[in-house]
């Protein structure tokens, strides 16, 4: 049956599209919409067409699930489908609830009217996969929403609602109460009109950027930071200076011809596969289908540091009473102060508005007494990284906390197993480990011990959908997915150093791969002084040396860098000694180190952790472990994550490449199995 149908309502004809779960505009979709168009073109009958979704929402855009399948090519393309409906002779409503995104916004600006529910969110969301509206919508958006919206709409990829879509003359009415029967009216009211408004047609909007040609490279250098590395962008801001300077035909051909390069290279291959990988690290293998999840109205949060006040920030704002606990009335003032300022720090950005700060904070309940959480439904630790105390406040939690409630821990490294073993619980024990900024930072490794039962693990997925976070389910081993596939990183780092390369070089090679910085960068702004003994006369490492000297990082000026009042780091002399001295210290032969060199050593080497992870059982799918470090630690999403980036090297590379560097990869470097006999059957991580 074709996912298109349609009814006849007076001489209007409603085209309903029917394609759960988005509408997206497959195949079957796109040929439905054609037959319709033309039907109403033929029948005298007809003298307006209403173009609907039925079920959550309007196009979500083309089938992503089609790309790099004949099905995307298969006639009629979109750009086909968008020219027939402009083109009917009689007039064509789009009416919109949901979200009109990619080819979904293409096929409402192809309609000479637009009309939409307050709701309803409008976006060309391309980027994001890579590519660009490829339907004409970098030259039909610009004529109906002004230039600077569309490069600001097309580049970023977010959607904007119904109420600013109206402002800007996108849509043409908002629509209180019944959709179908407000846009068959706002059909009738509008079926004589001629010339028929055609999108393509339209100019009056374009003169403003054609009296100022310098728009474009003044964009493109406000934006360059946040482009960086990315083909997409800059594809975007091209097809739409066409836009500008083209007529309407020549136009296309352009964005035509940028659409096919962006799709056939890489990043967009990336993209869209991060697009999937995102989606699935949600689904848990394995567990009973019945699985429902436990019911969490109130969370409590032990610790009111970094970690525990911005975790608590993430329910409140869902709308998720808080009771958060501290050991001194000081610790708990400043904790909670902190948040309150982070709160009024969004809202003066716009992102927030007072009332809004003022209801987050009335959910907080701060309080000395862990007693107090006896009636949360999830309590989540987040103190110190300390065994005993850990086990200490769970043997607490367990005569504390109500049966059937989560308890959970932030541990980044430790055992959620030997945490859990303190209580008679261990079926609800779990980790939950945030990543710091915990209010920014979307990732959550949600950390599955041997005895977690599958409701609770069912629970903290859902609940990381609803504050918002993208969770990835993570086996018991130190450092879970993400740190331990940083410290092989860390260990080659440190060891390039002695060996010859200076932290800049190590930290370039890095940002020029697309990391927003380098492994020393990063330590300079955690803080060098992160997890050290504190002990000044026992130096073991040049870490240890430059904490000995009181560089801590940013936070004191200086660190592997030294800063300025501004926090620019320049190059350390000092470092450059310290490094020296333990070169000779070591009697580590120093050499000319190339970047190659660092890539294989500190990205190949990770590449080989998350094998040992997958191998191990510790994550789920490679493309979880995709998922952890693009939202974890800013891994560059255009090169898909490290078991995607892997795949597109060629694992034969990898392996010979690791192979090559194993005699300085020290004692505890062992190659993944799984690495090798994928790379020897010509097979990839992430299948
Ligand atoms: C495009 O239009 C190119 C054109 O310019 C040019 C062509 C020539 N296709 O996200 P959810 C699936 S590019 C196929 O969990 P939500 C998704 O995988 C496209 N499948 O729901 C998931 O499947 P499963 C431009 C799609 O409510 C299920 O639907 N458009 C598509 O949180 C539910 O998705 C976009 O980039 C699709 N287009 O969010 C929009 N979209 O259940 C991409 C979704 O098996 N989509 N699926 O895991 C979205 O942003 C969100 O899905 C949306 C709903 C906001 C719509």
């Amino acid at each position: 049956m074709s996912p298109i149908s349609t009814k006849i309502h007076g001489d209007i004809l409603i085209v309903e599209a029917n394609n759960p779960p988005v509408n997206a505009l497959g195949h079957a979709v796109r040929e439905g919409l054609v037959k319709a168009i033309e039907a109403a073109d033929a029948k005298e009958a007809v003298k307006a067409v209403v173009i609907i979704g039925l079920g959550q929402t309007f196009f979500a855009g083309a089938d992503i699930s089609e790309f790099g399948t004949p099905k995307a090519f298969a006639q009629p393309v979109l750009p086909q489908v968008v020219d027939i409906i402009e083109n009917c002779t009689k007039p064509v409503v789009a009416a919109v609830h949901g979200t009109a995104l990619g080819g979904g916004l293409e096929v409402a600006l192809a309609c000479h009217y637009r009309v939409a529910v307050p709701s309803a969110k409008f976006g060309v969301p391309e980027v994001k996969l890579g590519i660009l509206p490829g339907a004409g919508g970098t030259q039909r958006l610009p004529r109906v929403a002004g230039v600077a919206k569309a490069l600001e709409m097309a580049t970023s990829g977010n959607p904007i609602g119904a109420k600013e879509a109206h402002d800007i003359g996108l849509v043409d009415r908002l629509i209180e109460g019944d959709l179908e029967q407000h846009a068959v009216a706002f059909a009738e009211e509008v079926r004589a009109i001629r010339p028929l408004p055609k999108s393509s047609e339209r100019d009056d909007k374009l003169a403003e950027a054609r009296a100022n040609p310098a728009l474009f490279d003044d964009f493109r250098k406000a934006n360059a930071k946040k482009f960086r590395g990315f083909d997409a962008p800059e594809a975007v801001i091209k097809s739409i200076e066409a836009a500008v300077a083209k007529p309407y035909a020549e136009g296309v051909l352009d964005e035509r011809k940028l659409f096919m390069e962006l799709m056939s290279g890489t990043q967009a291959k990336a993209q869209q596969y991060f697009f999937f990988a995102e989606r699935k690290a949600a689904k848990i293998e394995g567990l009973p289908e019945d699985t429902r999840p436990r019911d969490i109205r109130k969370v409590g949060v032990i610790g009111a540091g970094t970690m525990g006040g911005g975790i608590s920030m993430n329910f409140l704002s869902a709308g998720i009473p808080v009771t958060i606990v501290e050991t001194t009335q000081e610790a708990l003032d400043r904790g909670t102060g902190i948040m309150l300022k982070n709160y009024e720090a969004t809202a003066a950005k716009g992102r927030m508005t007072a009332e809004q700060v003022g209801q987050a904070m009335a959910l907080l309940t701060p309080t000395l007494d862990l007693n107090a959480l006896a009636d949360c439904d999830l309590i989540i630790e987040a103190v110190f990284e300390n065994m005993d105390v850990k086990k200490e406040i769970f043997t607490k939690l367990d005569a504390i906390a109500r049966a059937g409630a989560i308890l959970a821990s932030n541990t980044s490294y430790l055992s959620i197993d030997e945490i859990a073993a303190t209580t008679k619980r261990p079926q609800d024990v779990l980790g939950l480990h945030f990543f710091s900024p915990a209010n920014v930072m979307k990732l959550l490794e949600v950390v599955r011990g041997a005895k977690t039962a599958p409701d609770v693990l069912v629970t903290a997925m859902q609940l990381a959908k609803r504050i918002r976070k993208v969770a990835v389910v993570a086996g018991v081993t130190y450092g879970f997915i993400g740190n331990r596939m940083l410290m092989p990183r860390q260990l080659q780092a440190n060891q390039l150093l002695l060996e010859g390369a200076s932290p800049e070089q190590i930290d370039r090679v890095h940002v020029e791969f697309g990391m927003p910085m380098g492994p020393f960068q990063m330590a300079d702004l955690a803080g060098v002084d992160i997890g050290w003994h504190r002990d000044p006369n026992r130096i073991e490492n040049i870490r240890d040396k430059l904490a000995a000297l009181g560089r801590w990082g940013q936070k004191k000026g200086a660190g592997y860098y030294d800063y300025d009042e501004k926090r620019r780091p320049t190059p350390s002399p000092v470092v450059a000694e310290v490094i020296d001295e333990w070169r000779k210290k070591t009697g580590t032969e120093q050499r000319e180190i190339t970047d190659q060199e660092i890539i294989e050593r500190t990205l190949y080497t990770m590449v080989n952790e998350g094998a040992l992870i997958l191998e191990g059982g510790f994550a789920q799918r490679a493309s979880d472990i995709d998922v952890v470090w693009v939202y974890g630690y800013g891994w560059p999403v255009y090169r898909g994550g490290p078991m995607f980036w892997a795949d597109t090297e060629g694992l034969a590379k990898i392996v010979e490449g690791l192979k090559r560097q194993q005699p300085r990869l020290g004692p505890d470097f062992r190659l993944s199995s799984l690495l090798v006999s994928k790379a020897e059957a010509g097979e990839k991580l992430t299948r």
